[in-house]
């Protein structure tokens, strides 16, 4: 993988967070991708919410599988545990160092090819299985790294740059999260910073399987007259659910909305989300009706984006499995070998 190294000086009055962190300090090295590429955009989003956040780098672990979204980890949270996986393996390399680890932040970032073509497997156990992570889509509608064939999330109907019409039907990922039981739901827009950036703080803090799908124009072969991922269409078609900011229980931050403008969904481990709700009957809440109006919405032709669906309680594959909550590389041998008495036991209690 490609990558030039920043240098590490930076303005002396740079605002400083909790931590005494500037934005520099969840930087990573120089992007490499296209001149104007959305995903480099979300990068500068993830940084933020870090940011914003006051995380500390060494407890997060950002995951990827191939493609241009996939290398993005490299260009934010430089001083982070990183693992560039296989093509569509993320969400299963993901879950196996969640399940080692349970006290480290988990970042998936993938493609639309990584996670709906090759990886939809993947995906789909990921979410079905509650993995307590931040599952990132950067969705172009191609193959960017490969030149710009289709993938399976773009629209039927759509044109390629060289003229080529998509007859396939297109898979939405957002739907199928919500099928597939994830209990924090969201869409957004590469180019809507203000919009993504609380939505990945809420789904940082949102213990469970947090799945945001990010419209992510690639300007080198999907940005044309005729794409539904173009930077034009997007803006175009775009119909928000809610405005939002982000509030952690733990450090009340002052947030400027208007009297009757804002709905607080409380989350079992006391964060809040403040909603501004543009559509008044809209509820976050309501997983069929999430999946309703998004259908109905589309059949009109419009993008939904925002926090589609969140579950207060969420649980998680640790809760299922009841493991220990010790990271397993903590565990000495007396833990590890409970000796021969209880190995008979267990024995016993098979026989
Ligand atoms: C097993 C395997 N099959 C195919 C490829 C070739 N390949 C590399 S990236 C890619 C598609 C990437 O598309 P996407 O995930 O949407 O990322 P983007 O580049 O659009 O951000 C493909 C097919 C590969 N690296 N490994
Ligand atoms: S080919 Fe497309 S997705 Fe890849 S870096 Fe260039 S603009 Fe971004
Ligand atoms: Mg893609």
């Amino acid at each position: 993988m490609t990558y030039i190294a920043k240098p590490k000086f930076h303005h002396p009055s740079l605002p400083k967070n909790e931590l005494g962190y500037t934005h520099r300090d969840y930087e990573g090295s120089v992007s490499t991708l296209c001149a104007g590429c959305g995903h480099d955009s979300i990068t500068g989003a993830i940084i933020q919410a870090c940011f914003e956040l006051s995380i500390e780098p060494h407890r997060v672990a950002k995951i990827s599988g191939i493609g241009c979204s996939s290398k993005t980890p490299t260009y934010f949270l430089g001083n982070s545990h990183g693992f560039n996986s296989v093509h569509g393996r993320m969400p299963s390399v993901l879950t196996g160092a969640n399940l080692a680890n349970r006290d480290l932040i988990y970042m998936g970032v993938s493609g639309d090819g990584d996670s709906a073509s090759i990886g939809l497997g993947q995906f789909a156990h990921a979410l079905r299985r509650g993995v307590n992570m931040v599952y990132i889509v950067e969705n172009n509608g191609v193959y960017g790294l490969t030149k710009g064939q289709f993938s399976a999330t773009a629209d039927r109907g759509s044109k390629s740059k060289r003229g080529v019409i998509n007859n396939d039907n297109a898979i939405d990922l957002v739907a199928m999260a919500l099928q597939l039981g994830a209990t924090f739901v969201a869409r957004s827009f590469s180019g809507d910073k203000k919009q993504l950036v609380p939505l990945i703080r809420a789904a940082i803090e949102h213990e469970g399987a947090a799945f945001i799908d990010v419209i992510s124009p690639c300007v080198a072969f999907n940005n044309h007259q005729g794409s539904t991922k173009s930077f034009d269409y997007v803006r175009e078609h775009n119909e928000a659910v809610n405005r939002l900011d982000f509030i952690t229980g733990r450090a009340q931050i002052a947030v400027e909305y208007g009297p009757g403008e804002v709905a607080i969904v409380e989350q079992h481990d006391g964060t809040k989300l403040a909603l501004h709700k543009l559509a008044a009957d809209y509820d976050p809440t309501d997983r069929q009706r999430a999946m309703a109006f998004l259908q109905e919405r589309a059949a009109a032709g419009e993008i939904v984006t925002g926090l589609l669906y969140v579950d207060r309680e969420p649980e998680d594959l640790h809760a299922h499995l009841n493991t220990v909550a010790a990271p397993l590389n903590t565990l000495g041998e007396k833990q590890l070998c409970p000796g021969a008495a209880t190995l008979d036991k267990i024995n016993a209690g098979l026989r």
